[in-house]
């Protein structure tokens, strides 16, 4: 019945064709009891991951860290954080993930390091240290002041002076978090020597954090997109990934269409692909990014997504995702949280896996997790809101009005712990959680959802065993449909003689559709948010954000 493209054989990679799964580990399970997400944790619900069908965890960091940025700080690359557990519950990991087929891919950190690094130790003691130039230092400007106005992406300064020795450091996010210098060929052998040691212990790729900033020029001024990024990228490469069968997944705030394949073209010899955010950033408010909440415009989206499924059609491969750590939880801000969560969670997952690409589930998404709603200020831990709290009053928000933003957008609306049972701190801790649950744990949850045959995660499941069993998912070209539909999203797939057509309404309300004539399918229904279908011809009407898949007979 369905074939493969002769070249897609020997072409194939297993990250084509697998489904990932993101753990934020501090708020994933904690098996001892201390409010914190743990490793030990995280074996323990293998299972559930294997049940789900995933093929590789991304696992946020883990790493010994001081936590000023929850382990995006980090102060030992080859040791893990004591209240994550040990490098042998690491070894534990990785050795039981792979029993279950499950391949574990770290969180590589090279912007930056914690302050509390023993490089930066060194490296602040005194300007002659043979450390000093793992970092960026500059001279204050002659009034003693910045030495330019390079901006923090938590808010605030990119440049904090050490006293002692007179001298500013450059830091794009925390003061606690100081940028490495990438131009030192001694950072980047110390770099490449600490990955291949991960590499060594088994693990199936790396997740490679702002790895976009990393050839900055600041005399200059640039940050993201520095013009040595793709010979770092490229020397990366041949140090450390030629030759092993890993993924990597680069983050690239500033990766566009024009640039995207410099990074995942398959003779680039750099990376298996990028996370890009452009359907992220085309929402942000001009003045208040993301602290004041804009709607999102479907066919703004869909021209974005469809363009990205166009820009790396023949070459360059997509990573598909509706959220992760840094944003808010899917259902919340494309969907429903309420009385259409269920169907909405359905749709949005139909419409993102069965694109081209590799598809990423952020913890709980596969129940439908929506995003905390708190009522105080005082109730976040992330440094971005603390910092951006009186930032963005003086920009003219009000507390009110920030409070609503961060909510809607905010990191920690989407960093509650994982929701396992409607018991007492949803099963996630026997302790009080690090961050607070969210209350309606009572009803959406892990235990209650696998009970429902109709549920959420038996929908994502669905999709994972069709991506892996079915080649058109991975392979088949992709052509939008309906791109002006202010409701539809629409698009077809095919493959040789295989065809496949995915229809969704992305409301609330019943949509009248009349089929575009190049997508009229007849065959069987491969899968659906509600009733299955099995042909698509002339005017069909479609159930609140009913959402089907149809394969040709
Ligand atoms: O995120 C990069 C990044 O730019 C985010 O901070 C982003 O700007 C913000 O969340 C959106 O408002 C990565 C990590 O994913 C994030 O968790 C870290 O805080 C950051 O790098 C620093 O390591
Ligand atoms: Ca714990």
């Amino acid at each position: 019945m369905l074939q493969q493209a002769p070249m897609m054989q020997n072409k194939a990679s297993w990250w084509q064709t697998a489904t990932a799964y993101q753990i934020y580990p501090r708020s994933f399970c904690d098996s001892n009891g201390d409010g914190i997400g743990d490793i030990p944790g995280i074996i323990s619900k293998l299972d559930h991951l294997r049940d789900l069908g995933i093929g590789f965890v991304w696992l946020s960091p883990v790493f010994a860290s001081p936590m000023a940025d929850n382990g995006y700080d980090i102060s030992d690359y080859r040791d893990i954080a004591p209240e994550f557990g040990t490098l042998a519950d690491m070894d534990q990991l990785i050795a039981e993930a792979r029993a279950r087929g499950i391949g574990i891919v770290m969180d590589l950190v090279v912007n930056h390091t914690s302050d509390e690094h023993a490089w930066f130790q060194d490296a602040r003691a005194s300007r002659s240290s043979t450390f000093r130039d793992f970092y960026v230092w500059r001279d204050p400007a002659p009034d003693g002041g910045y030495p330019n106005d390079l901006q923090s992406h938590f808010g605030g300064p990119a440049w904090t002076l050490d006293e002692a020795t007179g001298q500013y450091y450059l830091h794009l996010f925390d003061r606690k978090q100081p940028d490495l210098n990438w131009e030192n060929p001694e950072v980047r052998k110390a770099v490449y020597e600490m990955m291949n040691w991960w590499f060594d212990r088994g693990i199936a790729g790396f997740r490679m954090d702002v790895i976009d900033l990393i050839a900055k020029e600041v005399d200059r001024g640039i940050t993201a997109d520095g013009p040595r990024l793709h010979d770092y990228l490229q020397e990366m490469h041949r140090e450390t990934l030629a030759g092993r069968d890993v993924v990597t997944v680069g983050e690239a705030w500033s990766a566009n269409l024009g640039n995207a394949l410099l990074y995942s073209g398959r003779n680039r010899g750099e990376l298996s692909m990028v996370f890009q955010f452009s359907h992220i950033t085309a929402f942000l408010d001009p003045v208040h990014g993301k602290w004041k909440a804009r709607p999102v415009d479907l066919r703004q989206l869909k021209g974005i997504l469809n363009a990205w499924q166009k820009a790396l059609a023949e070459d360059g491969w997509n990573s598909l995702f509706w959220s992760n750590h840094d944003l808010p939880r899917a259902v919340s801000t494309y969907g429903d949280d309420g009385e259409g969560r269920i169907a909405s969670a359905k749709m949005l997952a139909t419409v993102l896996h069965l694109m081209r690409g590799t598809p990423y589930i952020y913890q709980g998404e596969e129940i439908g997790m929506t995003n905390m709603t708190f009522d105080d200020i005082s109730q976040f831990n992330d440094v971005e809101i603390r910092n951006n709290f009186t930032l963005q009053q003086d920009l003219g928000l009000s507390a009110a009005e920030f409070l609503a933003g961060a909510n809607a957008n905010g990191r920690d609306n989407a960093r509650t712990p994982m929701q396992w049972t409607a018991g007492e701190a949803a099963g996630f801790t026997t302790g009080t959680p690090w961050l607070a649950v969210n209350p309606n744990h009572t009803e959406i949850n892990v235990a209650a959802d696998r009970a429902n045959p109709k549920g959420i995660f038996e929908h994502y499941r669905k999709l994972a065993r069709l991506r892996s069993d079915l080649p058109i998912i991975s392979f088949g070209d992709y052509n939008a449909f309906a791109e002006d539909h202010p409701a539809v999203f629409a698009y077809a797939r095919t493959l040789g003689p295989d065809r496949l057509a995915v229809v969704a309404n992305f409301t609330g309300e019943q949509v009248a559709f009349d089929v575009p004539e190049g997508l009229a399918i007849a065959g069987r229904s491969l899968i659906a948010s509600d009733a299955p279908r099995s042909g698509l011809s002339g005017r069909i009407l479609l159930a609140p954000y009913e959402a089907f898949a149809i394969l040709k007979d």
